[in-house]
């Protein structure tokens, strides 16, 4: 399914990407990051991650889906986990799932009043969702679009906070960077794959 997911990328491979003398540093993740629309219970990247809400016990939208695609067990072992707080995420096993672990993230509900905070809840998502991929051994990861749905986010600054997020993420410790192959943006409907396309390029530009 990864094989899958490499043909489905939106992004140019680097072409100079074995030169080490190249000199691109700001593209050098590149070949790390894709973009798909689909539904995410269907991927096989090690981590999917759930746009899931503090009390981690189900709901609608991505979340009743994971759920349902998982089985019973799940539930079983969120209960334990004693909730989650916004902005931070919790881990899970996958059971019924192709996926080795669920990481449940709990985005912001949307206020444009409150627009930084809203922002700085989404990026924090993201990079709790890395870190803990890469603490649970996940050389893959697949992102559902946090907070699109139910919690109201507009697709393209919630495009923006994820992409950026997760370009901060890998540029701040390389080491740690590499024990990700690959982060995959999973969109479900058009306005969100667009609102990824328009802006991937700006983080991650072609080469
Ligand atoms: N695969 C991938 N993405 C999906 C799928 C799917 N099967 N189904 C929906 N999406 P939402 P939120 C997209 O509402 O806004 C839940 O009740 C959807 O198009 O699921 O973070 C939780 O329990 C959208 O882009 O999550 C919380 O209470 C994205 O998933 C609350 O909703 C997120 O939409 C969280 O709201």
């Amino acid at each position: 399914t990864l094989t899958l997911l490499y043909k489905l990328d939106k992004i140019p491979s680097p072409s100079n990407a074995a030169d080490p003398t190249s000199p691109s540093p700001s593209a050098a993740y590149n070949d790390k990051i894709s973009l798909i629309r689909t539904d995410i219970t269907k991927l096989a990247t090690d981590a999917i991650v759930n746009a899931a809400n503090e009390s981690l016990l189900g709901g609608g939208g991505v979340d009743g889906a994971i759920h349902r695609a998982a089985g019973p067990a799940l539930l079983d072992e969120c209960r334990t986990l004693d909730g989650c707080d916004t902005g931070d995420a919790k881990v899970t096993q996958a059971y019924n799932l192709s996926c080795k672990n669920i990481i449940h993230a709990v985005g912001p509900v949307y206020s444009s009043r409150n627009w930084e905070r809203s922002e700085k809840m989404l990026k924090s998502c993201y990079t709790k969702s890395l870190t803990l991929a890469t603490q649970n051994d996940c050389r893959s990861i697949a992102f559902s679009a946090l907070s699109t749905g139910v919690y109201g986010y507009p697709s393209d600054e919630a495009a923006e906070a994820a992409i950026g997020a997760v370009r901060d993420w890998l540029d701040e410790d390389k080491e740690r960077a590499n024990k990700l192959d690959r982060i995959v943006f999973c969109s479900f409907m058009a306005k969100d794959e667009a609102a990824y396309e328009n802006i991937i390029s700006e983080f991650f530009p072609p080469i």
